[in-house]
């Protein structure tokens, strides 16, 4: 079997290359040309022995060129697709909403062009995001929950969702839909606010930090593991029909819940550290998400088997960890160096996210 990823360099591209390659697939992932690497999430992967080179391949493309996508599918004729590249960060797509509705949204049409052009039958998986619901219209949310986006990343994964569903209707691809609500990892981009607080935590612990600058506390979502997530993009490929399923914990809590936890596993007090930086809030608020998961449950046997709590303690013990290695590596085990205060203070500069 043949898997293709878009955006396998990210958190989920790198948990579901390594199931995949861990199944027996060849696996192919589509990468962007960097001025710096970036694939440090895949490169244990790549250079595993256990992995024979030959079933990890990287092709460089752009999922805002036709060309490229058009070229790679004739090469690699995959079996199954999973387009999980997308601009991701939902705070940046105020930003940038052009560019945001180019690569999370009109990208997934350009990709079924791509497919029904070659003449291919792929499998095809599509990212769709509990931020589609939005300003929610029921709690929980469940497949027929309507969708409200509040940002422009949700209005372009909006849009994603339904040609997906069009092009199974129209054309009959075996195209589905995941509305995975949050889900997080020691691998989660490090301006997600959970990264964001188990790396803040780790640094303050080891001195390297003092402060923390968050935005809205109060916003509460339904937090899973992303190890967790990426199995269930796997079975909705292997079912006899193609179809959409909503992948969440069914359990919400707020940014202050991460707090508690992360800061709490630390002994740390987090209200002596972090301060509230408006710069950080959003436009348009998502206010509290959850979603309800029994249709996954009950058709794919799907199930998320790490909690909340394993969920950002694993995250805050890797970033101790990563944190305690920087140290060692650079020699600068001096709490107070002049070199982790300027590396904090260019750090708070420049992540404006
Ligand atoms: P992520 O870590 O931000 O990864 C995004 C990936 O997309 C990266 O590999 C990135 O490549 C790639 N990418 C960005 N622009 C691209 C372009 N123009 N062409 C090709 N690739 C491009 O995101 P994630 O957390 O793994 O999420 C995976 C997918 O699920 C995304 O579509 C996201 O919107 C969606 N989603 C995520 C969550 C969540 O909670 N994590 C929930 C629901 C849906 P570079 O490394 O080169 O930047
Ligand atoms: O924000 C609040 C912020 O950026 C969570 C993406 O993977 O999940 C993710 O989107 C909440 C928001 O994730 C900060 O206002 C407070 O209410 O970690 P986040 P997100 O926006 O929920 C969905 C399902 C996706 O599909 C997306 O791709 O935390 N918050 N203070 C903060 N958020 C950030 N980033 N930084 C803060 O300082």
């Amino acid at each position: 079997m043949k898997a293709l990823i878009t955006g396998i360099t990210g958190q989920d591209g790198s948990y579901l290359a390594e199931m995949l390659l861990a199944k027996g697939y060849h696996v192919y992932g589509i990468i962007r040309r960097s001025s710096s690497f970036n694939t440090g999430r895949i490169d244990p992967i790549y250079q595993d022995p256990h992995v024979p080179d030959a079933r990890l391949h990287l092709v460089y493309g752009d999922l805002n060129d036709a060309s490229s996508l058009n070229k790679i599918l004739r090469t690699i004729r995959p079996d199954e697709i999973y387009n999980l590249g997308a601009q991701s960060h939902v705070r940046v797509s105020f930003d940038i909403p052009e560019y945001t509705a180019e690569v999370t949204g009109v990208a997934t049409v350009r990709l079924l062009e791509a497919i029904r052009e070659s003449g291919l039958h792929p499998k095809f998986y599509q990212a769709s995001s509990s931020e589609m619901f939005g300003k929610a219209l029921e709690v929980p949310q469940h497949e027929t929950t309507p969708f409200y986006p509040r940002s422009p990343y949700g209005a372009a994964k909006a849009y994603a969702y339904w040609i997906t569903v069009n092009y199974r209707e129209a054309y009959g691809l075996f195209a589905c839909n995941g509305i995975l609500f949050n889900h997080e990892s020691p691998r989660r981009g490090e301006t997600f606010v959970s990264r964001k607080i188990a790396k803040a935590a780790a640094r303050i612990k080891l001195g390297l930090q003092e402060e923390l600058y968050l935005g809205n506390l109060d916003a509460r979502r339904d937090w899973g593991f992303a190890g967790d997530y990426v199995e269930a993009m796997w079975l909705m490929l292997q079912q006899q029909e193609p179809d959409d399923y909503v992948i969440a914990t069914g359990a919400t809590h707020s940014v202050r819940d991460i707090l508690e936890l992360a800061f709490g596993h630390l002994d740390l007090d987090w209200k002596t550290h972090v301060k509230i930086d408006p710069r950080y809030y959003r436009p348009t608020e998502v206010d509290l998400l959850v979603g309800d998961a029994s249709k996954a449950m009950r058709e794919l046997g799907w199930k998320p088997k790490v909690s909340f709590r394993e969920l950002i303690v694993m995250m805050v013990e890797a970033d101790l960890e990563a944190e305690r290695r920087k140290i060692e590596g650079t020699g600068s085990g001096d709490r107070g160096s002049a070199r982790a205060i300027l590396e904090a203070t260019i750090k708070k500069a420049a992540d404006p996210d």
